[in-house]
């Protein structure tokens, strides 16, 4: 099995400001993270990262006939990214969204997830320990 992993702006300053929310790990330590999760259950795993929404929509699109999934934090992208929805559809694999926060508690504009209307599940509120939970789904 072969996933990607992919986040949006910002999240390479994880561990730099605002710990309260997001933790105090940095995007290192969430790299580990993954890379660990996936050499124990026996998935290779690219980790991709931009600031840029027309990279995320080209990652995604890039995984087509690539990859057997894909996890997701679109980070600001998640609740503004209809291009992020659509290359989310236009692939159909399967997708799983992950914030470390949970949106639905901050302020109103973090309510509406575009991405998550095409993922076949959302973690949310766990930290960067989401990731992981969100890759043994995948797995299944
Ligand atoms: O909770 C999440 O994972 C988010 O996707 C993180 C996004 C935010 O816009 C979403 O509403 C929820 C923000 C990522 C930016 O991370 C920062 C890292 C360091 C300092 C400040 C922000």
């Amino acid at each position: 099995m072969k996933i990607i992993v992919i986040n949006g702006p910002n999240l390479n300053m994880l561990g730099i400001r605002e710990p309260e929310i997001y933790g105090s790990e940095n995007y290192s330590a969430l790299e580990g993270l993954i890379r660990e999760t996936c050499d124990a259950e026996g998935i290779e795993v690219e980790i991709f990262q931009s600031n840029h929404e027309g990279a995320i929509v080209d990652a995604i699109q890039g995984a087509h006939g690539r990859v057997d999934g894909i996890v997701i934090n679109p980070a600001a992208y998640t609740h503004t990214s209809i291009a992020i929805l659509d290359a989310l559809k236009a692939v159909g694999l399967p997708a799983v969204e992950v914030h470390i926060s949970d949106p639905e508690t901050r302020e109103e504009f973090r309510r509406v997830s575009y991405a998550g209307l095409a993922c076949i599940k959302t973690i949310v509120g766990l930290g960067i320990e989401g990731y992981r939970q969100a890759i043994l789904f995948l797995k299944g």
